[in-house]
Formats: structure tokens, C-alpha cells, sequence
């Protein structure tokens, strides 16, 4: 398959890869880094990869097969990581199965909230919420998933307002192509190549963060001729790994491109969209996937990543890392490459 093809290729290059990043951490498996900035200090919400059957490496992504989070953070003074511990674990959700995949997190009023993907009894990918008053946990998680939430890789961008917007969604074994009827359908569903490509979701959240206040929305991503992106333009469209930041009061809405492997951005004048397409963020890195957060934090702006270099290639066992991202005057980012 194209996935095992893309791992023997990786773990053929991993010697040859020279790492201009250290992981965070080395003690556990860690992936999907989403970094905040609570109180002066950067906490970072990764996945925590487990070893798993090569055999079930699939389209599907069942070698992703997560049973826990932990929650890292990084003293302000030494760059030190501390590795939390566990902050939620699968047997504490009742409606979830399996498969705790990319999180991400906020504060409000002194609460935090911890954002999840899983999937449900069914099977079917939804999102959950629980909530902690320590931003290391333990999350306490509600009783079922947020209503009218589907698929993978919750974000949640807090604009200045003091609005919060969930960002999520992902294609393939994050089953965004199984929603296109509105409600979950065995049969996945692709429109024609020329088509817009399916899109990321967003919706705002409530005031108490736990549900959507409004129907769920796409995101549309636009070529710089006013059009949609396509099904067939790989490089460029929506995959999964949602991100928004803002800068200079414009909206970047940030991405990965799945199987093309970049993670690429587009901008806009409102988190609704719609975003434009601007150009390549982080270029592929070992491994299948790739997935970020955009962080400013003393003076500077981060670019936190993974990739698979602390398992010598394996796709499904990545280490959390940190680089500085560069915006230039036109507020165009310096596309990055993660190796030397
Ligand atoms: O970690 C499992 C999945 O892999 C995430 O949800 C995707 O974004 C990809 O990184």
C-alpha cells in the first residue's frame, strides 16, 4: 500500500537525516503537538503513541491506536520539559472506544478544557470535551461527545473578542468523507476531481465551551484566482490538522495536506473563512503524517511539529518538537524544513 511504500521509504532515509530539532521528550511516544500560552507559560497537548502490530497499518490509520494523553509543559527560563503525566485516559470516557487521537486545549476563567477526538461505541470518530482547573489535568470528561460533532483534530482558536471557535476535521481514517449527506454514511464519498475538495468544519463554541452555538460550517480555501481549491490539487488542499493564528489582525487558518505531506496555510479576514492559499509552512518530515500548532510566546513566534525520528521512521511512533516561525513584512511565513 501506499502507506507501507511511504514507511520503508522513511525508515530507508532516517539514517540519512540529520534533525535540526531535538524531540521534547523521550520518555513516551508523542505526536500532534498543540501548544498554548496559559499564564506567561507554554503547555503543549500532544497524542501519546503506542507501539502497535505493523499489520494494522492502513488507510484507516488503526496503527494510531492511542489509549491515553499526557500534557507537557516547558519552564520559561531552562527550555526544561516536564512530562505531566496522564491527564485523561480512554476507560474515564463513556462514550469513546478507542483511537484518542490529535487534542488541543483552553482556558477560560480560570477553567481549562481539553478537546478529543475518538471513536464513539459505533465506531464513528467524534469529539469530546473534559475539563480540569489545572492546565496538566486530570480532565474529568462529560458524559457523551459534543453534539453534532464528527470526525478528527479538534483546534480551538480564542479570538480577541474573548469568542472561542472549534476548528476540526480529517479525511481518510478521520472519516470526513463519510459526512457528506450530513449524517454518517458507511460509503465514503468523494466529489469529482474538479471539484471544491471537502473541507475542514468549525463551529463557535458555547460560553461554557462544552457545545456548538451554532450549525457546523465549512471552511472554504480559495486559489489566489478566487476559487476553490480542488479534489485533485493534493498539494494544496485540506486533509487534516486544523490550526488558526492571528497576525496583524488577519485569520491563518493552517494545515496538513495529507498525503502530499505539507503543512500549508491560507489567510483570511474572519475566523469563518474564507481563507486564500498562501504556500508551505513545514516542508514533509519522516513519516506519513504531519501536524502542527502556531504559538507566540516571549517575543517570538513557535512552530511546534512532529516527526518520526526518535523511532528511526516508524509512522505511528513520533516525537513532539519546537522550531521558531518566521512571519516576513507582508506577513508571508518562511516555509521551514525540519532537517539540515
Ligand atoms: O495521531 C493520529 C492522527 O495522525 C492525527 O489525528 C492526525 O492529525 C495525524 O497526525
Amino acid at each position: 500500500s501506499d502507506a507501507e511504500r511511504k514507511q520503508l521509504d522513511d525508515l530507508k532515509k532516517a539514517h540519512s537525516y540529520v534533525a535540526k530539532n531535538k524531540p521534547l521528550v523521550t520518555n513516551i511516544y508523542t505526536a500532534d503537538p498543540s501548544a498554548h500560552v496559559f499564564e506567561g507559560k507554554i503547555y503543549v497537548y500532544p497524542s501519546h503513541d503506542i507501539e502497535t502490530d505493523n499489520s494494522s497499518m492502513n488507510d484507516q490509520g488503526d496503527h494510531f491506536a492511542m489509549c491515553d494523553y499526557h500534557v507537557l509543559s516547558i519552564d520559561n527560563d531552562t527550555d526544561e520539559v516536564t512530562d505531566h503525566g496522564v491527564a485523561l485516559a480512554l476507560e474515564d470516557i463513556k462514550w469513546a472506544s478507542k483511537q484518542l487521537w490529535a487534542p488541543d486545549a483552553a482556558h477560560k476563567a480560570g477553567k481549562y478544557y481539553f478537546y478529543f477526538p475518538a471513536r464513539d461505541l459505533e465506531g464513528i470518530f467524534r469529539i469530546g470535551v473534559a475539563s480540569s482547573d489545572s492546565p496538566v489535568g486530570p480532565f474529568v470528561a462529560e458524559e457523551n461527545y459534543i453534539a453534532n460533532s464528527f470526525s478528527i483534530d479538534p483546534a480551538v482558536f480564542e479570538d480577541d473578542d474573548g469568542s472561542y471557535y472549534l476548528y476540526f476535521g480529517g479525511l481518510w481514517g478521520g472519516q470526513l468523507q463519510n459526512w457528506h449527506q450530513g449524517q454518517f454514511s458507511l460509503n465514503d464519498h468523494y466529489p469529482d476531481d474538479n471539484q471544491p475538495a471537502l473541507p475542514a468544519k468549525m463551529a463557535k463554541l458555547s460560553d461554557d465551551m462544552l457545545s456548538f452555538v451554532e450549525e457546523v460550517r465549512d471552511i472554504v480555501i480559495l486559489d489566489g484566482s478566487g476559487k476553490p481549491i480542488t479534489v485533485a490539487d493534493n498539494d494544496r488542499r485540506f486533509f487534516e490538522a486544523s490550526w488558526v493564528h492571528k497576525y496583524n489582525g488577519r485569520y491563518y487558518f493552517s494545515y496538513s495536506t495529507g498525503d502530499t505531506h505539507n503543512i500549508a496555510y491560507a489567510i483570511g479576514d474572519s475566523p469563518y473563512g474564507p481563507f486564500t492559499y498562501q504556500g508551505v509552512i513545514l516542508n514533509p518530515v519522516l513519516g506519513w503524517t504531519s501536524h502542527h500548532s502556531i504559538v507566540f510566546h516571549q517575543g517570538k513566534w513557535c512552530l511546534f511539529y512532529h516527526d518520526s525520528t526518535l523511532s528511526g521512521g516508524q509512522t505511528h511512533l513520533r516525537c513532539v518538537k519546537k522550531t521558531e516561525l518566521v512571519h516576513d513584512e507582508n506577513g508571508k511565513i518562511s516555509t521551514i524544513t525540519a532537517y539540515e
